[in-house]
């Protein structure tokens, strides 16, 4: 069979191509179609080029392996840039750069850079086809790499030409691997044209240009515009035993286990009541008034791109069922029977591994076997826990939006915000210590308002003004709520459970929702009446536990206030007054 051949009738598509085939000078053009047929060709192709490995078949059917080049492993943000007409509009948290000078650099560094390779064509679609949310892109890369992890992260080939028929409206998306060097790698966005362009990296948050760089930070910018919200945020289902479904997203930076949350099993009690967790989404969230006055979301991608350091049978079952098959491994280690692993993983220590760098490995070497960010990259379809709502094109209406970070200290295990205005100030404040998702400071706690600062892709105070906008156009807006997962006792261990036990906190949640829970109001918000919240079962929580887990040490927070104050002065030209004032709030009542 030809593969690759069946180009659409789309003109501004064929456009798109042609022009960027001359500049580029690929070989051959490659146009996905995304038919299982393809994707068994592919594979082999990948195989053969030596860019994937089949891992044992028996073990994990259907599943490849990959190694990234060492100086590639993580979202870059100090080579992202947004590319608009005046340098205002992208803010004070983001990099800027003219868009004239950077098409010129780009197409420079563009300029023949296919030869000898092939030019593939990705046409896309972020959502399910037929969603008046859903988004159209076609990401040209010169990476198979990318074409295979694309056709798990989203629906792939010809269902993407059919819902834009001859429309010009789609992202125009261009990745060349180049050299892989760092020194020619920029993650370029220009939101007004609705491009992208990356340059020099093969990883994934860097080049599956459907994820960061379409759905949140073009995404961000479109949503600004047409009124609706871009969020870096998962998107589960609550049921109760009665069947009440309630649907709940959260925000949580990189790398803080939005997976996990995504995929919660609920402890034995909760489940043999009848309480069930579905997902819908792990990371991204589009979210518009629906015409009866709630917000409803959907999730615009159709796979997990998860991080496999620490995810084992315990921390997160229903990760390793949905990555068990057709799914391909990226910097993780090799058992010698062509099995992965990474640290915890489930089982004990392999004691011969070859590690993400393609060198032996052993429990005596000082190097982690498997980088800590080494991903997997499943099909949402592999989730025995996937809700159906998931490829539902009406989305879900939304009862609760959570946020939260990574906090040793200071943070409550679970606050609810007094109202929208309230719960707007509470994830623009937003502190985490960072992680391995991103190049930078490991541990430091950063300022990362709603998960976003590594996404907005417009001016960061004009961001939240768009939230507050919202909140106006949402007769029956969701509640908002913050939780810390993190906080430590004062011998550094952490004092919550988390994992399944997350569920008790899910259902104060939904049952503040549903109006079936009281809450006492302190300084910084609503927070559960200490002898109905549910720890009965937990094993050494008491208590005096989850009282130290509450609570609200004014000195802590004195202090966390002028932590905050650092990103809202650097906001400050745009920061809506309505956040100003809820600070102000916020310190009398601490006062
Ligand atoms: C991700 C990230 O990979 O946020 O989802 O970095
Ligand atoms: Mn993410």
């Amino acid at each position: 069979m030809n593969f690759g051949t069946t180009q659409p009738t789309n003109q501004a598509v064929l456009d798109f191509v042609r022009t960027t085939a001359e500049v580029t000078k690929p070989d051959q053009i490659f146009w996905i179609d995304g038919s299982e047929a393809e994707k068994a060709y592919l594979y082999d192709l990948a195989v053969k080029e030596g860019v994937l490995m089949k891992l044992n078949q028996e073990k994990l059917p259907g599943c490849y392996y990959g190694r990234s080049n060492p100086n590639d492993v993580a979202r870059v943000e100090n080579l992202t840039f947004i590319c608009t007409p005046r340098k205002e509009e992208v803010g004070p948290t983001n990099n800027w750069a003219a868009p004239a000078e950077m098409y010129a650099k780009l197409n420079g560094l563009l300029a023949g850079c296919m030869k000898g390779r092939t030019l593939y064509v990705i046409p896309y679609l972020m959502g399910p086809a037929g969603s008046p949310l859903t988004k159209v892109g076609i990401e040209i890369t010169d990476s198979i790499m990318v074409v295979l992890n694309m056709r798990i992260m989203t629906r792939a080939g010809a269902v993407a030409y059919k819902h834009l028929g001859e429309s010009n409206d789609f992202n125009r998306g261009t990745h060349s691997m180049l050299d892989i060097n760092p020194e020619r790698r920029y993650i370029a966005h220009f939101p007004h044209d609705n491009v992208v362009i990356s340059l020099g990296s093969n990883y994934g948050g860097n080049v599956l240009l459907g994820k960061k760089c379409l759905a949140l930070r073009i995404g961000s910018f479109l949503g600004r515009n047409e009124g609706w919200m871009a969020e870096h945020m998962l998107l589960l289902c609550v049921e109760s035993p009665e069947g009440k479904k309630n649907y709940v997203a959260a925000a949580f930076p990189s790398a803080c286990g939005k997976t996990n949350f995504a995929m919660l099993i609920p402890p034995a009690k909760y489940a043999e009541k009848g309480w069930k967790i579905t997902t819908i989404g792990d990371d991204i969230a589009w979210m518009r008034p629906g015409p009866d006055g709630r917000l409803y979301a959907i999730n615009p991608e159709a796979g997990y791109f998860g991080v496999a350091p620490g995810t084992n049978m315990k921390s997160n079952p229903n990760a390793m069922i949905s990555a068990s098959k057709d799914t391909i491994f990226t910097n993780v280690a090799l058992t010698e029977d062509l099995d992965v692993w990474w640290e915890g993983k489930d089982g004990p220590v392999p004691a011969k591994l070859t590690d993400w760098k393609g060198n032996p490995w052993t429990p005596d070497s000082k190097e982690k076997a498997a980088h800590p960010n080494s991903r997997f990259t499943a099909p949402m379809g592999n989730n025995p826990v996937l809700a159906p709502e998931a490829n539902d094109p009406h989305g879900v209406p939304i009862s609760a939006i959570i946020f939260g970070g990574r906090r040793a200290t200071t943070m409550p295990l679970i606050m609810e915000a007094f109202n929208w205005s309230h719960g707007v100030y509470i994830g623009a404040s937003m502190g985490s210590e960072m992680t391995a998702a991103a190049v930078g400071g490991l541990g430091q706690v950063r300022r990362d308002p709603m998960a976003m600062l590594p996404f907005a892709g417009y001016d960061m105070g004009e961001y939240f003004g768009h939230w507050l906008e919202m909140g106006k156009e949402i007769a029956n807006p969701p509640m908002i709520f913050n939780v810390n997962w993190f906080r430590k006792d004062k011998d550094g261990n952490f004092m919550w459970p988390g994992f399944g036990e997350n569920m008790r906190v899910l259902k104060w949640i939904v049952d503040r929702c549903n109006g079936a829970a009281k809450a006492v109001e302190t300084a910084v918000g609503r927070m559960p009446v200490a002898e109905e919240f549910d720890i009965e079962g937990l094993k050494d929580f008491t208590a005096e536990t989850f009282a130290e887990c509450q609570k609200i040490d004014k000195e802590e927070w004195k202090n966390e206030l002028l932590l905050q104050n650092e990103m809202f002065l650097k906001l400050y030209k745009t920061l809506p007054k309505e956040l100003v004032f809820e600070r102000e709030l916020l310190a009398s009542r601490l006062s």
